[in-house]
Order: structure tokens, then C-alpha cells, then sequence
């Protein structure tokens, strides 16, 4: 065997540890995901470990989740809105340029990764919506018009019906404890206080701690690039036309590879009004570790909305990762090259 001359030695390694597109000394890739979506982390990693870009990897493993419709809820089939109607909100994110793709309240296409991806790939727009997205998705090749409900959802729904369509994302309306149709209460109006849907309901929650209807996954891939993605069809009864975090860059995750990465999952609603995600990737930038940052991000919305329930994971750019949550057990799922297979992780509020 050559024997290498020790200043050649020292200047190989020292190329390889300040590398860009080097390998990483093997730590790369590494994919992680909100919840125990085994199935949608094998996809990714099978991709990313095979060479893919981050950004495929992504696609790869929301897409099997959708396929999978994890935990029976991602994906098509899942979460009927007030009309029984299931719609799927969807964003991608990459992290060397920035650029996002994303739909919202998209209806009759299932695949929402994919539409985000073709809205990030093919258009100079950030955000397409509703009918005009689903348009758009069908334009470009994905398949549809589809009907995206299912036996379930459609029972889900009509137990709901016969629940007088409780609980509901209603407040400071009328009737209270009907299907409305809803109104405002006017000044000076009778009926009793109980008739009448006030803040107290908003206690409620209606993400339930078992319908995880929510996949955020980030990927680095093997020249340390990082992506992520998120796809979900929303809160189960939302109002027609909501639009939650999920396609909301900053809120259901967020990438920078100077940084790292973060994916979210819980009350969009609330959730939205923080942007945990970028909140988590700038309070990284700073310094802070994955696990602080990640606490950091629930405990500022928590300071306002102490019944919310949500989760964050974390990844900084060398792989360390963490999670944090709040009014909920969470789990979130890990592939790396130090494990054999995808590895659960369980936080606790
Ligand atoms: C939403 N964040 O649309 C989603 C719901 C979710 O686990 O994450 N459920 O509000």
C-alpha cells in the first residue's frame, strides 16, 4: 500500500472536513417526521440513502404517507369539513434557495406534495388555493377530479351530524348547539346565554390526541442539503375554505440549510399565529441547540394559549435533532445512518 506523504494526508482531510458537497463523514443523510409514520420515513430514507436530493426524499415520504393515509387520516379520506368534504393543504419547502410551493383547501386531488412541488417547480407563486389549485395540480399531470372521501370520513362525519354537529369551529354565534345555519347575536337579543357559542367553547380542542392528521418530514440529504415538507387535509370540521398551517411556510415547517429545519403539527389555527417553525430555525441560527429552541417555540405560544396542543421537531444542520409539545404526548420518527431502521421518539409535554 502507497504511503502517503503527511502533508498530503493533512490537506485531504482538510478538504474533505470543509467540503460543501462532501459526504459528511457520514452522518448524512438523516430524515425525521412528526408522528410514528414508519412507513413514509422508509420511503424518504430508501430515496435520500439511494442518492435522491433532500427535496425528492421529501416528496417520497409525504407521498407514502398519503398513499398509506398514515394513522388513517393523512392524505385523502381524512378529516371531513362541515360539508363532509375532505381538502388537503400541502407545502415544500427547499432549503438551499428558499423557495416554497404550496396548496391549500386543495379539493379533488390527492396528492398534495406532489401539487406543491409542481406549484415550486413550475411557477415563479408561493401559494395556490381551493378550486384554482386543484385546476392547476389536474393541469399539470397529477390525477383528478377525484371524490377524496372515505367510508370513514363519511361516518365521521355523519356522527358528527347527529352530534348536532359538535364540537364546531364557531364562536359568539348563534344557535349554539344546532348546525346552524349560524348568526350573529344582535344587541339587545333575548335568548338565553346558553344558546350561544362564546369563548368557553373555544377550550375545545379539535385536534384530537389520536387523529395525527399531519406529516411534516425534513430531510438532509448526502451533500447536507435540507428540504421539508408537510402535508395534511387540516382539522376534522373546520369551516369550508379554512386554511390551516400546513401550507403556511414558518408554521408547519420551515429549512434553511445554512441552519437547519423544522416541522410542526397541532392547532393550526393557533399554531399559524406564531410561525413556530421559523421561530425554531432563527432561535438555531442564534446558537440555540435543537431541544431548546424546539421548547422555546411551544412555550411562546403557550404563554398565550395555555390549553393549545401542538409539536414541533427540530434538526440543525450537523443532524442533531429534538422535540418539544405541548397539551399532548408526541412522537416523532428518525432514520440515520447510526440506525438500522426508523427509530420513535417520545416527548412529553
Ligand atoms: C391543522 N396542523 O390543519 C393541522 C392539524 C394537525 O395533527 O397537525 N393535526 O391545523
Amino acid at each position: 500500500m502507497a504511503i502517503l506523504h503527511p502533508l498530503l494526508l493533512a490537506f485531504l482531510l482538510l478538504f474533505q472536513a470543509n467540503g460543501n458537497e462532501g459526504n459528511n463523514s457520514g452522518r448524512f443523510p438523516v430524515v425525521i417526521s412528526t408522528w410514528p409514520f414508519v412507513e413514509a420515513v422508509r420511503a424518504a430514507w430508501l430515496a435520500v440513502d439511494g442518492g435522491s436530493s433532500a427535496i425528492d426524499a421529501v416528496v417520497e415520504g409525504c407521498s407514502a404517507c398519503e398513499e398509506l393515509r398514515c394513522d388513517g387520516t393523512v392524505g385523502p379520506g381524512g378529516s371531513p369539513d362541515e360539508n363532509g368534504e375532505s381538502t388537503i393543504d400541502a407545502l415544500i419547502m427547499n432549503g438551499i434557495t428558499m423557495e416554497v410551493g404550496a396548496v391549500a383547501a386543495m379539493r379533488y386531488v390527492k396528492d398534495g406534495i406532489k401539487a406543491a412541488r409542481l406549484v415550486m417547480d413550475y411557477t415563479r407563486h408561493t401559494l395556490l388555493v381551493g378550486e384554482q389549485a386543484s385546476a392547476f395540480a389536474i393541469s399539470m399531470g397529477l390525477p383528478g377530479p377525484m371524490n377524496l372521501s372515505s367510508s370513514e370520513s363519511i361516518q365521521k362525519w355523519t356522527n358528527w351530524k347527529a352530534n348536532s354537529c359538535q364540537p364546531n369551529f364557531w364562536k359568539n354565534v348563534m344557535p349554539a348547539d344546532g348546525c346552524g345555519p349560524y348568526h350573529l347575536q344582535e344587541t339587545g337579543n333575548t335568548c338565553s346565554k346558553h344558546n350561544w357559542i362564546g369563548e368557553t367553547k373555544l377550550k375545545t380542542s379539535h385536534v384530537g390526541r389520536h387523529s395525527h392528521d399531519t406529516i411534516s418530514m425534513a430531510v438532509i440529504d448526502k451533500k447536507g442539503h435540507i428540504a421539508v415538507g408537510t402535508s395534511t387535509n387540516g382539522a376534522s370540521f373546520k369551516i369550508p375554505g379554512r386554511v390551516g398551517d400546513g401550507p403556511i411556510a414558518g408554521s408547519s415547517s420551515y429549512a434553511d440549510d445554512e441552519v437547519g429545519a423544522c416541522g410542526a403539527t397541532g392547532d393550526g389555527d393557533i399554531m399559524m399565529r406564531f410561525l413556530p417553525c421559523y421561530q425554531v430555525v432563527e432561535s438555531m441560527r442564534q446558537g440555540m441547540e435543537p431541544r431548546l429552541a424546539a421548547k422555546d417555540a411551544m412555550s411562546r405560544i403557550a404563554r398565550k394559549y395555555p390549553d393549545f396542543m401542538g409539536a414541533v421537531i427540530a434538526i440543525n444542520r450537523e443532524g442533531m435533532h429534538a422535540g418539544a409539545c405541548h397539551g399532548w404526548t408526541f412522537q416523532y420518527s428518525v432514520r440515520s445512518t447510526d440506525m438500522d431502521d426508523v427509530e420513535i421518539f417520545t416527548v412529553v409535554p
